[in-house]
């Protein structure tokens, strides 16, 4: 991979960033140096165009701010001193300092990562398999789909549905808590497409996103009501005869149980719930149901509330109730991650089998408690931290640095910059870039599955994820032959399935394509008659499962978290509205923080007018948690009572010194494991009127 090869030579590849459209691209190498990335042109979604994030790629490969050599802490944690080290130093003292942790109790050690990178090899493979060779705490990893997935499969038994690039066959597309424009780029050319056909396209957003202003009609419930929302549409096509009686006759059980629910859910009270007029729901409802195909397209943003996995089960009733799944281009758009995790050889590269589930295991979105709470026994006292910034992407963010300050946390951070949660490192190891290692990528927005190929030699002393926890195990005496399996055998156990979805993809063949589509029937309409994978093999509008849960085997909508505050009136949302950032990657380097200038509060003018607050003005935005200053952009992008700024910031390049999930509230969702930092409620105050308050004056 090191060698020098005088002409220039293509190498094709993929992005690895977490979103949907898992881009494939070439990269082209001149003596041993990538001197051009551009979209595979032949790649039948992505096309040959990336993101606006993605086509400076080798801005980040090449930046000067690049982790390139082991580093340890000279200063302060969080204080960012570091001097360089050798692998062996790092490695001696991390071995000894883990294994004397293992020796009293490794669940005192706790990995966290996230989807920093996607790649099965990088992503999930042999850090897997080494904390559960030494018995550390378990992460549960579902900040992200944990909610929604939860949701939509109490209803359909999975998270699949229509594949996002049939949206081009669709006449009527919802995009509910959705920003395709932002977050989900590739489809829109085929929404696009599917308008010039005659689709309406409506956006149901608390906030005038890029996408919600570029739809036909924008409705803006209040955050957290959606389910109201559904519910409120699935009593107006019931009581207009506009369901699809004979697809809810046989493939479908619990209707008339529906029906009596949705008499709770008259428009009045759904228009009074949502604050939306009446005569909208009315008219979304009937239009919904009577135009074929329709499509919802469900992303992942609505679902951080407390209620959020409610909202996706209301919602995924639907399409069930219309029978728009008959169609092509009908149905639910929203995760295609299980195709590619049926037709792989998946569990290979992760071993979940070594796990031990009698461990304890933690909740990713509430690392800040888990640091810092002193009943939690035993305490963490070593942290690995890959894939993944948790100083910026995680709620609570003062508490968490709170955690990370603590002298008796031994840190660990493999990353490939000094993010805010690298500061706190006691080490930092250098991670490679997509372009010097090799990977796997499924994606969860469509199927086509990417082998990502080493382009360049890793940069300075930087190693992949995987070559990490090789090294540890080796210098911990741990001597299993799994926990040295290399990547490119890992990509060949996971490619060695017989499903025959997976039928004639090879090694060889994606060397030499880069991709390949999974051999899933095509058409793709999943439940056009029935067979919906749950315990019924129909679709669930009453669960059974539920009700011997406990929980409510009906579909209801449940207020949002943050319950009407006196002190701090105003939902915050803060969701990914920079177009320049993935999560927050991208957001350290110039070109991209250049081209999104400042993080700004958007605010609606009835709620500035009785606080004095002028467009532009300096604000600070508070709650119980902390306080942070950014600018004010007043307009009707927010209804009132709603105010929003991007997430992604890092604390460190933000004003203040802070960045959104400062503010956000770290209880869990209703099911699934995911977070409810969207019920984040604050005030809003000009910034200089707070000084003179601190002056007395
Ligand atoms: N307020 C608020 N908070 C949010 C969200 C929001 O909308 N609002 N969104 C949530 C969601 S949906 C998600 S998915 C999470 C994302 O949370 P994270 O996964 O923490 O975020 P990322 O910025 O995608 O990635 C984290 C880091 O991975 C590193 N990385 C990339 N590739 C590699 C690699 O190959 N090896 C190693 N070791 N590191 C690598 C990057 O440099 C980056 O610093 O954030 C959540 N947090
Ligand atoms: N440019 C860019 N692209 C990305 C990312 C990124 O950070 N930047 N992140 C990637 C990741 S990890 C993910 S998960 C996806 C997420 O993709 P999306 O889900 O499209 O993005 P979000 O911004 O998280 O949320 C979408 C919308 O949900 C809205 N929302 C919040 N609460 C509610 C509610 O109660 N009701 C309704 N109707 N809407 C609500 C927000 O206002 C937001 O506009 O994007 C991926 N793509
Ligand atoms: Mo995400």
């Amino acid at each position: 991979m090191a060698e020098l090869l005088p002409a220039a030579r293509i190498v094709r590849g993929g992005c690895a960033h977490d979103c949907p459209d898992s881009c494939a691209w070439q990269v082209t190498v001149e003596g041993g140096v990538a001197v051009k990335l551009a979209g595979d042109a032949g790649h039948p979604l992505t096309r040959g165009g990336l993101c606006a994030k993605v086509n400076p790629y080798l801005e980040r490969v090449y930046s000067d701010e690049r982790v390139l050599y082991p580093l340890r802490c000279t200063g302060a944690k969080g204080a960012g001193e570091f001097e360089r080290v050798s692998w062996d130093d790092a490695l001696d003292d991390i071995a000894s300092r883990l294994g004397d942790l293992m020796a009293q109790d490794a669940t005192s050690i706790l990995p966290f990562s996230y989807l920093g990178t996607m790649g099965i090899v990088q992503g999930g493979s042999l850090d897997r398999r080494f904390f559960a060779r030494i018995g550390a705490s378990r992460l549960e990893r579902a900040i992200c789909g944990g909610a929604g997935g939860a949701g939509v499969a109490s209803v359909n038994g999975t998270n699949t549905g229509m594949l996002p690039q049939d949206l081009e066959q669709s006449r009527y597309i919802i995009l509910w808590g959705a920003n395709p424009i932002v977050t989900n780029l590739h489809v829109w050319p085929l929404i696009r497409k599917a308008r010039e056909n005659g689709a309406t396209i409506v956006a149901i957003d608390p906030v005038r996103t890029r996408s919600a202003a570029a739809a036909d009609w924008h409705l803006q419930p209040r955050p957290g009501t959606d389910g109201a929302l559904a519910l409120g549409m699935m009593r107006v096509i019931i009581d207009n005869g506009l369901h699809d009686a004979d697809y809810i006759g046989k493939y479908t059980v619990g209707f008339d149980a529906l029906s009596e629910r949705l008499a709770e859910y008259p428009l009045e009270r759904v228009a009074t719930i949502t604050g939306l007029p009446a005569a909208d729901i009315e008219r979304l409802a009937r239009a919904y149901a009577t135009t074929r195909p329709a499509a919802i397209r469900l992303l992942v943003g609505m679902e951080h509330h407390a209620n959020g996995a409610g909202m996706y089960r209301a919602i995924a009733c639907l399409p069930v109730l219309t029978g728009a799944w008959r169609d092509h281009g009908g149905g639910l758009a929203y995760m295609t991650s299980r195709l590619h995790r049926k037709a792989l050889n998946s569990g290979t590269a992760s071993m979940p089998e070594l796990e031990d589930p009698s461990i304890r295991q933690v909740n990713m979105v509430q690392l800040g408690q888990v640091l810092t709470d002193p009943t939690i026994d035993p305490p963490v006292r070593a942290l690995v931290v890959y894939g993944a910034n948790p100083m910026a992407t995680i709620p609570n963010q003062g508490l968490l640095a709170r955690g990370l300050q603590r002298e008796d946390l031994f840190t660990v951070v493999h990353e490939q910059f000094l993010t805010d949660t690298a500061r706190y490192a006691d080490y930092v190891l250098p991670a490679t870039t997509q372009l010097e290692h090799y990977d796997l990528v499924g994606a969860w927005g469509h199927p086509y599955l990417t082998l990502n190929q080493s382009a360049i030699a890793p940069l300075g002393e930087s190693v992949p994820t995987t070559e990490v926890f090789r090294r540890l195990a080796a210098r911990m005496n741990l001597d299993e032959d799994y926990l040295q399996t290399s990547d490119e055998q890992i990509i060949r156990d996971t490619l060695d399935s017989d499903d025959p979805w997976l039928e004639g993809i090879t090694w060889e063949g994606l060397h030499e394509d880069g991709w390949a589509k999974l051999n899933i029937p095509d058409p793709w309409t999943p439940y056009a008659e029935g067979g919906f994978p749950t315990p019924s093999g129909r679709a669930e509008f009453f669960s059974e499962t539920m009700a011997a849960a406990g929980k409510d085997p009906l579909p209801g909508y449940v207020p949002a978290g943050g319950a009407d505050s006196v002190e701090y009136p105003l939902t915050l949302i803060s969701a990914k509205s920079a177009l320049h950032f993935l999560n927050s990657s991208f957001a350290n380097l110039p070109r991209h923080l250049k081209a999104e200038k400042e993080p700004r509060l958007l605010m609606h003018p009835e709620d500035a007018a009785p606080r004095g607050i002028a467009d532009d003005d300096w604000v600070l935005v508070c709650n119980a948690q902390g306080q942070l200053s950014l600018r004010v952009s007043l307009g009707d992008a927010v209804i009132p009572g709603v105010v929003s700024m991007p997430s992604g910031w890092w604390a460190s390049l933000s004003p203040g010194g802070v960045s959104a999930n400062l503010l956000t509230p770290d209880g869990l969702s209703d099911a699934g494991g995911g977070g409810d930092f969207h019920d984040a409620r604050v005030e809003v105050v000009r910034a200089p009127q707070v000084r003179l308050d601190h002056t007395g004056d």
